[in-house]
């Protein structure tokens, strides 16, 4: 959301903590094994201050900027892939990750708590604050997040009192919550030396400030300070709860200036200028907690690959380098890894995949985006002076349409110059001069004495398109002091002496960087064309260049001094990876990721790890004195090349093919449809209340919350006598209306097929033949549940779900009506998956979904198969994988129908749900099999409920393939799991069986 213009009241006092609740770390794991990245953390467990003013954080006085991307957990259900994700984001110069704990997928009923398996939070801090990257952790109590009722439990909607208001059963229920959630969080915080969470928040984007929201905001702030929090705490409410009552410390802005319409991912909003917002914060720096990383897509929509094109590179130039253009030094991008929406994680509109078009692919695998996420990471953790700025007045470039934004940091003159059209949506080619004023505080006359840059005749600046580009002006480093360069400053690294810098330029555009000597240095140029030129007089030497490729110049200074320039074009600059060591930061390139790098001393040899798509060169940039290498364990043969880099080569990874799908066992799934079906041990819908506040009123309740049946599909069997004058009947189903509906109900009469209807009511006509007069009679209903609203306001997210009105055309027939949803409501049979993985269609009550369920009963089936009548069919096949090991080989299912079909199926790996399909809404085809759920060594079960709303239905061609293959240092585990004998006892005695 663009914010408007704010006005702050009364200063807000600056904050400092240093923890004193030692007591708490009782429990405290072990210290962080490496220190995070520009703040001096040290691995003793000490406490460390964090503090903050309104240029930025700072950690032990030491100013940060904090780069951070959004990534759920709880949407990547396989631990050893949350250590992937936050090694890539690091790998990509974040320092910071922002984590919502989702209070549904810990609590399955109240009172309960889960932080254990694919819930261990515990696990995941640990893992953060092990790859040095910072967090800021927003417990809610509610997140929105696109996930069912916005994070808050299901078992909330049967609790009285409006949802983020001071109502007293609410606020029990969410302050057990932030209880236990707390705990551990305070456990992980930097403020205690045990961990790196940076930042906590409170609630998330409240829009309605009033005296109740400010009580209940406070509420949840002094809950915090009483559960050990004392990290500074934040907010994403921008204009709300900016002073007074219920302010967080730190406000933020969250902003999605493309919104999320990715049917057109050309068309651009106006870029909102955030220097005035920065301008009115006194005291806190201008932080954005959730900058647009992306878009969410919904049922029917254009694709996750549109998405990414909306957001693309071209976007993240532009826009992320205005906020940093308007001052902020705290962005975070949501999201920079979505992940998927398994089980029935997803809230109403959106579907299964949760991939976001963010810089990292559901799959894991990395993108363009991604890359240009890494050289702006690098670039705002290596330029220190970034982190204090202050706006610099100068001349507009000498081209028309185009600004330059720029800043300065006040202690050490550092200039920054953020160059693009005026019109951000500009797709014009331009080139200009600006203006530099390069000896700083030089006046002429009294006026400031400007440079014209770039110097050498017949170049320009040039901006084509959507481009911005960062000018680093007066900037000194390791031992080498740079007047200016019109390439982008990537990174640099430094030891005794030797310099190493990383710049880089679109491919074809002319760069020039100038820098200081005394006296004349020696410049060899290693590879490229580089011109050089030293000018006596002023004491700078002058490198024209054109990017492409990698040119290399060494430059020695008189002093004894080096520098190796690194001039890369945009797609060799992605080729590099700046690491953490031991040893300080080291500089690798060619590998498709670097993960980890450790140097030793004694001898003189770095051990590297991460992945490779294909053989290749692998270079070591060596500040320091390493003289042989190892990648993933293994040591690698090295040259010396003229750069003084070690060159080595990698291997890539083996091929794979996987197993078709043609041999699948199938049995039919919806036995309740059928007049005999034996019901008597559901549950009688008859209560007389409920606590809804949006159930319409009549007796007895019919929805299914109120009965423990929160997700998934629902039965509802309605026995009555019938007269014989029955013509129709009229159903209404609650389905969840957020964002549009695509759920679905299908309705029999004594097994006889009356229709389907995807919207919330209808008429069904009754055929007379089909009535048993004066009999038993049975309706049969099958309710698809799209989820629980968000909660945006009074309380939308206890909609009921199922049936709410049943009446018969011709007849007052009473319906007795019983309900039955996933097997054991709240008290769930299978906790490992939890409370989102079951629902209630017939195959999983009776563990038809399980690995180990005996199908060797069913019939054989291949597919495609056309069904021809409304109803659910099961199938089900055995895949055993033997992928080569030290691979990582992200792996989807894929459903085609050679067009539409009135069908909607459950994709379910080894008994976890992982796929909704709708053949005729669309559009995902492809669904994520995560590594850890779907075996990479051994006997996988791929179970498919498909649900034909209408004969011609049926389940498309099935197969497996493949998203990625690289060779790795990850460690996949299996997520442990029941199996079919584990839960069967459990399964008997839940159903009444
Ligand atoms: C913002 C939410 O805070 C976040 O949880 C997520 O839902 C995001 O939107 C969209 O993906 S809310 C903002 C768009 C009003």
């Amino acid at each position: 959301m663009d914010s408007g213009s704010i006005a702050l009241g009364g200063p807000r006092a600056r904050w400092c903590v240093r923890a004193v609740l030692l007591a708490l770390l009782a429990t405290a794991p072990c210290m962080p094994a490496r220190a995070l990245e520009g703040a001096p953390l040290q691995a003793n467990g000490a406490s460390h201050t964090v503090t903050y003013d309104r240029y930025s954080l700072l950690v032990d006085g030491k100013r940060i900027y904090l780069w951070s991307g959004s990534f759920h957990y709880w949407r990547l259900p396989s631990p050893s892939l949350w250590k992937d994700v936050l090694q890539k984001m690091k790998a990509a110069g974040y320092n910071g990750v922002e984590i919502y704990f989702h209070w549904g997928f810990h609590s399955p009923r109240p009172g309960v708590y889960d932080f254990s398996g694919i819930r261990d939070v515990d696990r995941l801090l640990d893992m953060a604050r092990d790859e040095g990257i910072y967090v800021i952790a927003r417990p809610g109590p509610y997140i929105n997040a696109e996930t069912d009722g916005g994070g808050f439990p299901a078992w909330l909607a049967a609790t009285t009192g409006k949802p983020r208001t001071t109502a007293p059963e609410y606020t029990a229920a969410y302050k057990d919550w932030l209880t236990h959630i707390d705990a551990i969080i305070a456990r992980h915080q930097v403020t205690n030396g045990t961990g790196s969470v940076l930042l906590y928040q409170v609630e998330n984007e409240l829009y309605t400030e009033n005296d109740d929201t400010r009580r209940y905001m406070q509420d949840i702030a002094d809950k915090a300070r009483a559960d050990g929090i004392t990290v500074p705490l934040t907010g994403n409410h921008n204009d709300n709860f900016l002073t007074g009552l219920g302010a967080p410390q730190i406000p933020g802005f969250d902003s999605y200036p493309l919104d999320f319409d990715c049917t057109q991912p050309d068309r651009w909003n106006k870029l909102y200028d955030f220097s005035s917002e920065r301008m009115a914060l006194k005291d806190t720096p201008l932080f954005f907690p959730e900058y647009q990383g992306g878009a969410f897509d919904q049922w029917g929509g254009a694709g996750n690959a549109k998405c990414r094109e909306l957001t693309g590179v071209p976007f993240e130039r532009v826009f992320y380098k205005a906020n940093i253009a308007a001052g902020s030094t705290m962005q975070n991008f949501y999201m920079t890894y979505g992940g998927i929406n398994w089980g029935y994680l997803a809230s109403p509109g959106v579907y299964t995949s949760y991939d976001y078009g963010a810089a990292i692919e559901a799959s894991r695998k990395l993108t363009a985006k991604y890359d240009q996420q890494k050289m702006l990471g690098y670039f705002v953790q290596s330029v220190a002076p970034l982190a204090k700025t202050e706006r610099l007045p100068v001349r507009p470039p000498t081209q028309q349409g185009l600004r330059d934004d720029a800043r300065i940091n006040p202690d050490d003159g550092t200039q920054f110059h953020f160059v693009r059209h005026a019109d951000a949506a500009s797709k014009a080619d331009d080139s200009t001069h600006v203006w530099m004023n390069l000896a700083a505080g030089e006046t002429e006359g009294g006026k400031v004495v400007y440079t014209s840059v770039p110097q050498q005749p017949d170049t320009a600046l040039r901006i084509n398109g959507r481009d911005s580009k960062i000018l680093l002006a007066h900037y000194r480093f390791g031992s080498q002091d740079l007047v200016y360069s019109t390439s982008e400053w990537m990174t640099q690294i430094s030891s005794g002496g030797r310099d190493i810098a990383l710049l880089y330029g679109r491919n074809g555009e002319d760069g020039e960087t100038v820098l200081r000597y005394k006296a004349a240095p020696q410049v060899r140029v290693l590879a490229g064309q580089v011109a050089s030129h030293f000018d006596a007089k002023a004491g700078t030497l002058r490198l024209n260049y054109r990017h492409d490729g990698l040119a290399r110049v060494l430059i020695g200074g008189a002093d004894g001094t080096s520098l190796l320039l690194l001039l890369a074009d945009d797609a060799t600059a992605a080729t590099f990876w700046q690491l953490p060591s031991n040893e300080g930061p080291v500089l690798v390139r060619g590998p498709y990721l670097v993960r980890e790098a450790a140097v030793s001393t004694t001898d003189a040899s770095a051990s590297l790890k991460g992945d490779a798509t294909r053989p290749g060169e692998l270079e070591f940039f060596n500040p320091g004195t390493v003289k042989s290498l190892s990648w993933n364990g293994r040591a690698i043969g090295t040259s010396v090349t003229p750069s003084g880099s070690l060159l080595a080569q990698v291997d890539g990874p083996l091929p794979v093919t996987l197993p078709t799908l043609d041999r699948w066992k199938t049995h039919a799934g919806s036995p309740e449809a059928g007049p005999r079906f034996d019901d008597h041990t559901w549950a009688r819908a008859n209560l007389a209340s409920t606590k809804n506040p949006y159930w319409d009123g009549h007796s007895p309740i019919w929805n299914s919350d109120d009965y423990g049946f929160h997700h998934g599909a629902v039965w509802y069997r309605g026995h009555f006598k019938a007269t014989g004058h029955e013509t129709g009947i009229i159903l209404g189903v609650y389905m969840g209306v957020h964002l549009g509906n695509h759920g679905v109900f299908t309705v029999w009469l004594n097994g006889h097929y009356l229709g389907s209807n995807p919207s919330s009511s209808q008429l069904f006509n009754i055929d007379p033949s089909w009535l048993q007069p004066g009999k038993d009679n049975v309706l049969a209903v099958l309710v698809d549940n799209m989820g629980h609203n968000q909660e945006e306001r009074n309380g939308v997210s206890k909609e009921p779900h199922g049936l709410y009105k049943a009446t018969f055309l011709g007849s007052d027939a009473a319906i007795s009506w019983s309900i039955q949803g996933n097997l054991g409501g709240e008290d769930g049979v299978d906790a490992v998956r939890g409370p989102f993985n079951d629902g209630g269609l017939y195959g999983e009550r009776e563990g038809w979904s399980l690995p180990g369920f005996d199908d060797s009963s069913w019939k054989d089936a291949t597919l495609p198969a056309t069904a021809a009548e409304a109803g659910v069919q099961w199938y089900r096949t055995n895949v055993t994988l033997d992928l080569p090991t030290g691979q990582d080989i992200p792996i989807a299912l894929k459903i085609d129908d050679a067009s539409e079909r009135p069908y909607r199926a459950l994709i379910i790996i080894n008994g976890w749900q992982v796929g909704r399909y709708i053949s005729d809404v669309g559009p995902q085809h492809e669904f994520e099999l995560p590594a850890g759920l779907l075996h990479a060594h051994g006997p996988n079960t791929i179970a498919i409920a498909s649900w034909s709303t209408a004969a011609g239905g049926g389940l498309g061609k099935v197969s497996l393939v493949v998203q990625g293959n690289v060779i790795t240092s990850l460690k996949i585990d299996d997520v442990a799991a029941p199996g079919y004998r584990d839960l069967e006892g459990k399964m008997k005695a839940s159903s009444g069986r």
